[in-house]
């Protein structure tokens, strides 16, 4: 994989370093992106099981797909590039990763520094009282959960039409305005308000790097495009960090 000579040059000043993560990061691990020619809203409809009025008028059909998913994540393993984008909080001075995705990879890998701008698969909610628990059964030991309030249990993840989780959200436009450059990995750039996110880093003089095999609506403004697995590039782009860390030892 060809590094352009011009993001080498940004990579050797970068000190402060983020990244945006979606769906396609987690695609060569085997868990399915959403959009696409084999993405999940391709089999269902987001407005049936990601809304909190599909929750409202049908909460066993909703689990019943949430626990379909866990089964397929539980035997998923973190890849490369979830590795690489762990790796990066050591390389860099300081480095922050956003992501969109609820699967726990990023954790796995060892992320650290991470804001969930979806929330967590592992982490059931109530729809009453609001109290949170982390719950990683598969299966779980009944369908809909539930409570001890008596109420019922929910993914603590974002649906459509709902806000995200304010802490996380500001914490993410933080990160976007204050790097130097901002990765944006294995995500359409469709869904707002994350998507609005390398725009952010743009405006406010970042190097916005995008890596991703298909083009996006933000591709044209990127200001490199990588054009690949995320688990391709990104440990091909690590070498190179490592390349330039050995070459300013080796020179001071
Ligand atoms: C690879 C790869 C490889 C493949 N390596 N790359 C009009 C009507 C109604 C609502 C709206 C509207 N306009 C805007 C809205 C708001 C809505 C929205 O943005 N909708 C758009 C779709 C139009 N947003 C919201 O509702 C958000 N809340 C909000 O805005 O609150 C205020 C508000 C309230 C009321 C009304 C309006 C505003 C909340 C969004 C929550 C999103 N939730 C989901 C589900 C999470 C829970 C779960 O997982 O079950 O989050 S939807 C889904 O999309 C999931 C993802 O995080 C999110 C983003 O998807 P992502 O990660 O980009 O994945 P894909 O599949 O889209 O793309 C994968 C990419 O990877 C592709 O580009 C591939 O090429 C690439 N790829 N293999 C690297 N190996
Ligand atoms: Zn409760």
């Amino acid at each position: 994989m060809e590094i352009p000579a011009a993001l080498i040059e940004r990579l050797e000043g970068a000190r402060r370093v983020s990244a945006l993560t979606g769906a396609g990061v987690s695609s060569e691990s085997g868990v399915p992106t959403f959009r696409g020619p084999k993405g999940l809203w391709k089999q269902f409809r987001p407005e049936e099981l990601a809304t909190p009025e599909a929750f409202q008028r049908d909460p066993r059909l909703v689990w019943e797909w949430y626990e379909w998913r866990r089964s397929k994540i539980a035997s998923c393993s973190p890849n490369a590039a979830h590795r690489v984008l762990a790796d990066w909080e050591r390389r860099f001075e300081e480095f922050w990763l956003v992501t969109q995705n609820v699967d726990g990879l990023h954790d796995r890998a060892g992320s650290r520094n991470l804001v969930k701008l979806h929330g967590d698969l592992w982490e059931l909610r109530c729809a009453g009282c609001g109290v949170r628990e982390r719950n990683e059964a598969v299966p779980l030991p009944a369908i809909p959960p539930r409570c001890h309030c008596g109420n019922l249990l929910r993914p603590a993840v974002v649906w459509f039409g709902e806000s995200l989780p304010e802490a996380a959200w500001r914490r993410a436009v933080e990160v976007a305005r204050s790097c130097q450059l901002f990765f944006v990995v294995g995500t359409s750039a469709l869904v707002q308000p994350a998507a609005s996110l390398p725009w952010v880093a743009r405006e406010a003089g970042a190097c916005v790097v995008e890596v991703n095999p298909d083009s996006t609506p933000f591709t044209p403004f990127a200001d490199v495009s990588l054009r690949g697995p995320a688990a391709v590039v990104l440990p091909a782009l690590d070498q190179v960090i490592c390349q330039v860390g050995q070459r300013d030892e080796e020179s001071s």
